[in-house]
């Protein structure tokens, strides 16, 4: 059996990327015999200026979202990572494994840093390190595959090199994890740059599908979604034509093609785009269906929280003291 885990930040509403690069391939992965853990991963929401009101109520919604996405809670443990300390104990020992220079290579610290410094705020400390936080949420579990989208990937390799360094200094604690992607959508690309990931920290930014966008928002971004200049007619070509190729992609996640082959059934983008927004739609309907109703029974949704809690706690315990003695530290 094969140990998952993964998690979503609620940084911001959920986009069509944070379906398509993690919870869609969650749901996939949870079919199968394996023992999966996912988590809202909240601490690393406070890495950056934030308003605890609306964190609060985002760590609220990315729950919901789960299990509107089709996790179960009787075949995988859901839960808020703060609600289980062993996360933040670990952390603090694989910082002991960790180095700055290592820290500070990290492209999402580059990128964010120097976000919060051109906005005058300040770089918090917990930007730097809390690469390490993910590797202590992954490594807590003794996971075996870490499902992401194509940017976790350094992050994830990251956790893999403290396994590896902590285990040859201090004898064999960790599993070693790797990194999955899907096979289509790894990185869904926003649809008026292009070039930049679809992120959802940006704000309502136009380019921008989010999981819970009323229909007719969804087909106003996709048709409104910039294409390539060029006569090529539709071409499936990420480096020269990213526009195309990002709604090509899209429209291949959801309706399970191949982009290139896609390509050649289209003379013009207004056809392109109209299939990529009804195929959106169509994908994300039923998710919103689901949502409405969870959210209206929030103690329901609490109440799987505090048992996946419980559940992860009772895993992550007793590798979390494994590494605590093989580091160096007494038994309480
Ligand atoms: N555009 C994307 N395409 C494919 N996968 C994506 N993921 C995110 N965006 C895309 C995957 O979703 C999971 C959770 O992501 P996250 O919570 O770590 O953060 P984010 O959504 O990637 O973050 P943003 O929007 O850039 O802003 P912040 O960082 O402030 O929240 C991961 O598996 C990720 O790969």
């Amino acid at each position: 059996m094969t140990r998952i885990f993964s998690g979503i930040k609620p940084t911001g509403h959920l986009t069509l990327g944070n379906y398509l690069g993690a919870l869609r391939q969650w749901v996939a992965a949870e079919q199968q015999p394996d023992e999966a853990l996912f988590c809202v991963v909240d601490l690393h929401a406070l890495t950056v200026e934030h308003d605890p009101a609306r964190v609060r109520r985002l760590s609220r919604q990315v729950a919901t979202l789960f299990l509107a996405s089709g996790l179960d809670p009787r075949k995988c443990t859901l839960f808020m990572q703060s609600h289980v300390d062993e996360h933040t104990r670990l952390s603090y020992v694989l910082e002991c494994t960790a180095t700055d220079g290592e820290m500070r290579r990290m492209i999402q610290y580059k990128e964010k840093s120097a976000r919060a410094q051109a906005s005058g705020e300040g770089v918090r400390l917990s930007l730097l390190t809390y690469p390490v936080l993910m590797a202590a949420d992954i490594l807590a579990y003794d996971t075996e595959e870490v499902p992401v989208g194509e940017d976790q990937r350094q992050h994830v390799e990251l956790a893999r090199d403290l396994a590896v360094r902590f285990n040859q200094r201090y004898g064999h604690t960790f599993t070693v994890p790797k990194v999955t992607l899907p096979k289509v959508a790894a990185r869904v690309m926003d649809l008026q740059e292009p070039t930049s990931k679809m992120g959802k920290s940006g704000g309502a930014g136009p380019g921008v599908v989010f999981m819970l966008d009323e229909p007719g928002v969804i087909r106003k971004k996709v048709m409104r979604a910039v294409t390539d200049s060029g006569d090529g007619g539709v071409v499936y070509d990420r480096e020269a034509r990213p526009g195309v190729a990002n709604l090509l992609d899209v429209l291949a996640a959801c309706t399970g093609g191949d982009p290139a082959a896609l390509a050649e059934q289209y003379s013009g983008y207004g056809a392109l785009k109209r299939d990529v927004a009804d195929a959106v739609v169509e994908l994300l309907r039923p998710v919103q269906e689901r949502h409405a109703e969870l959210a209206a029974d929030p103690a329901a949704v609490e109440k799987v929280l505090r048992e996946g809690a419980g559940r992860a706690r009772a895993l992550a315990r007793p590798v979390v003291d494994r590494a605590y003695r093989a580091i160096g530290l007494l038994e309480p």
